[in-house]
């Protein structure tokens, strides 16, 4: 029996209240309809004890923890969420479609917290090898525009307590990955209308599938 073939990883990505999720709900809903098999997860979390190592994250009782213990928590969570999710599910054929990913620990822990982007590359390699995203969405929004969104929801948890500058180094280096790294990043204006970014991220879509041939 022939085995299927390695199902693609998409992954959204941007600051807090870029718009991520709404967006991805679209593209699910897109390949639903396809009939295609898709598989919606997010980061941290995804797995059990990936969504208990969230809840620990980003509570804001638990207030300061050393930038290296948040790190390699996130990275925990992820060697799970890699184990049990991610890869079976590619191997398997099926789409993967994930609310951020090893892009926000370069931007957040690498860039945010100022461990520096080599730490960060070091547990990826460690713990992908090879595997990165097919292809990632970046959603990008001036800081105060994505915090008004995010903090319009009432109380901020542990991370959306920094401040703008923590968020404004998030921001810059998402952008520059997505320099590093154009043929498998798309960057998408997440400051316009709903109905707007929605077009934008719909016409990438179908562009990159094109180029994918499928
Ligand atoms: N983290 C995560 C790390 O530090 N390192 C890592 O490696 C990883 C993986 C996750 C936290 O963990 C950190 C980053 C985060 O701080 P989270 O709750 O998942 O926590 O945080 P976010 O992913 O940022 O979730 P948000 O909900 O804040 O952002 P989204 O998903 O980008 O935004 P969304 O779609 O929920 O929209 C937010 C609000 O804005 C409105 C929506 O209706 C919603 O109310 N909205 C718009 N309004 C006007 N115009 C538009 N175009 C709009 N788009 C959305």
């Amino acid at each position: 029996m022939s085995q299927p073939q390695r199902g693609r990883f998409v992954t959204f990505e941007g600051i807090e209240g870029a718009g991520k999720s709404t967006q991805m709900e679209l593209l699910v809903q897109r390949l639903v309809d396809a009939g295609e098999p898709v598989v919606v997860t997010r980061e941290p979390g995804g797995t059990a004890l990936g969504e208990k190592l969230r809840g620990l994250l980003l509570d804001p009782d638990i207030g300061q923890m050393a930038a290296e213990t948040e790190l390699l928590l996130i990275f925990a969570a992820r060697a799970e969420h890699l184990a049990q999710v991610i890869r079976p599910q590619l191997e398997q054929g099926a789409w993967v479609l994930c609310d951020r990913f090893t892009d926000a620990s370069f931007a957040y822990q690498g860039a945010g917290r100022g461990l520096g982007s080599e730490r960060v590359a070091t547990l990826e390699g460690w713990l992908q090898g090879e595997l990165r995203p097919d292809l990632v969405m970046i959603l990008d929004v001036p800081v105060e525009v994505g915090l008004q969104r995010a903090l319009a929801r009432g109380k901020r948890d542990r991370i959306e307590n920094e401040d703008v500058a923590f968020f404004e180094r998030a921001r810059s280096a998402y952008l520059e990955r997505a320099r590093c790294f154009p043929d498998r990043y798309r960057i998408i204006d997440g400051a316009q209308d709903l109905e707007s970014v929605s077009t934008a991220v719909v016409r990438i879509w179908d562009e990159w599938q094109q180029a994918q041939g499928h």
